[in-house]
């Protein structure tokens, strides 16, 4: 018989962060979550589901989980962008959280099942100078992790988006009336980072993966510059070297540079890969499960890379919640071409909220065994951490104009 949506509600909460949740219900009782956090625009989408979608998710099978992606993506003449896509992509977690439900699986069983035993996973090591950074990487790799990002403070800076000069909790959107200002100097990053990273390759010798992330700041010159820079610490792969809008430039990156590239945590749509893929600009595809609208077309992006020898390796920050990352890890499980997830870490606050059955271990996430993607939501934990307004920070360069993230 089939069974219908019966009901679909939208849940801002902020357990240190905000986080917002959909929950779709089905007539025979099977509850299915979806992530829709877009960090710093968190209300953007919550009204999106809530006043756009959820209305019209009501009576329709949610079986249907293909059908139903097509009918919000191409069904609607306004499509594409980030608060549309996280809007899907909650949708389409929600729904293959059901199936897995109803069919009694985890979902990396409906994918396919296992190719891997277990899913490599790094975390980020942060310190403002390089002795810093240094403890900061003894600290993960005595919680497992053999796979590291790493990102320093750079001389003659105040602060560096990501990095505390406390060691303390990071990269949180800062809340407050309005984003915070800082001041950003390419210059002096790229006089510093090189010699900071030789250092760390130097402390950890070659076993470890190192990870480093430029935040779109750079000229695509600069990007060429930094990737030859880095060659010596054989890194894993430099993330977002320029402004995603143009995607031509990596040409001239490429052709200077074997540093690997990876891209796309701000991508919503396979096509906004399609270029870095078949030319082979890129070597990682950075897509998060959310994000980019789903499983369902993270799949087909995974499949697009997987002709051209591209990997994934999606997104998984603090601000990707413990739903989209169990997504991450059930198509991880299941993919051939996947090659690492990120695994920030939340607050303990934020597991309880989120109980989830994937598991972390020595440098290794799993997906669990639970049926649908394994993570519940407490509701009523939830409700004690009202919305909170937060804005990640904007930058500027030293005479004031506003600058690339
Ligand atoms: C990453 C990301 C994060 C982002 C954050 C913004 O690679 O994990 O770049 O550091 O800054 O997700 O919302
Ligand atoms: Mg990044």
């Amino acid at each position: 018989m089939t069974d219908t949506i019966v009901s679909a509600d939208v849940l801002v909460t902020s357990p240190g962060r905000n986080f917002v949740t959909l929950k779709i219900v089905t007539a025979s009782g099977a509850v299915g979550w979806g992530d829709a956090t877009l960090n710093g625009r968190e209300l953007a989408v919550a009204s999106y589901l809530r006043d756009h979608v959820c209305p019209i998710l009501i009576g329709r099978d949610p079986a249907r989980i293909e059908d139903t992606w097509q009918y919000l993506y191409r069904g609607v003449y306004w499509r594409r962008g980030p608060v549309t896509m996280a809007a899907i992509g909650a949708v389409d977690l929600a729904l293959w959280d059901i199936k897995g439900k109803v069919c009694g699986q985890p979902v990396y069983q409906l994918l396919g099942g296992a190719v891997r035993n277990r899913i490599l996973s790094y975390t980020h090591a942060t310190g403002w100078d390089v002795a810093a950074l240094l403890d900061a990487v003894d600290a993960v790799r005595d919680r497992g992790f053999q796979a590291i990002r790493v990102q320093t403070g750079v001389p003659g800076l105040d602060s560096v988006y990501g990095v505390t000069k406390d060691g303390a909790a990071y990269e949180p959107a800062g809340r407050g009336a309005g984003p915070v200002e800082e001041i950003w100097d390419t210059a002096a990053y790229l006089r510093h980072v090189p010699g900071a990273l030789v250092q760390v390759r130097e402390h950890v010798g070659p076993n470890v993966a190192l990870l480093h992330d430029a935040h779109h700041r750079l000229t695509p010159n600069e990007a060429a510059r930094l990737g030859k820079a880095l060659e010596p610490v054989d890194l894993y792969w430099l993330e977002d070297v320029t402004p995603a809008e143009n995607q031509e430039v990596l040409r001239r990156v490429r052709a200077q540079t074997t540093t690997p590239l990876a891209i796309g945590e701000v991508f919503t749509t396979v096509w906004e890969f399609q270029q870095l893929i078949t030319e082979q600009l890129i070597d990682f595809v950075r897509a998060a499960s959310s994000h980019v609208g789903g499983i369902t077309p993270l799949r087909r992006i995974a499949a697009l890379a997987e002709v051209w020898q591209v990997r994934i390796a999606p997104h998984g920050p603090s601000d990707v919640s413990p739903i989209a990352l169990a997504g991450a890890t059930h198509v991880g499980l299941a993919t051939p071409n996947f090659a690492i997830q990120e695994y920030m870490g939340y607050p303990d606050v934020v597991h309880e909220v989120f109980r989830h059955d994937w598991t972390y271990a020595e440098g290794h996430l799993h997906p669990g065994e639970a049926p649908g993607l394994g993570v519940e939501v407490d509701e009523a934990l939830a409700a004690r951490f009202p919305y909170e307004r937060a804005y990640l920070p904007v930058a500027r360069r030293r005479d004031g104009t506003l600058t690339d993230w």
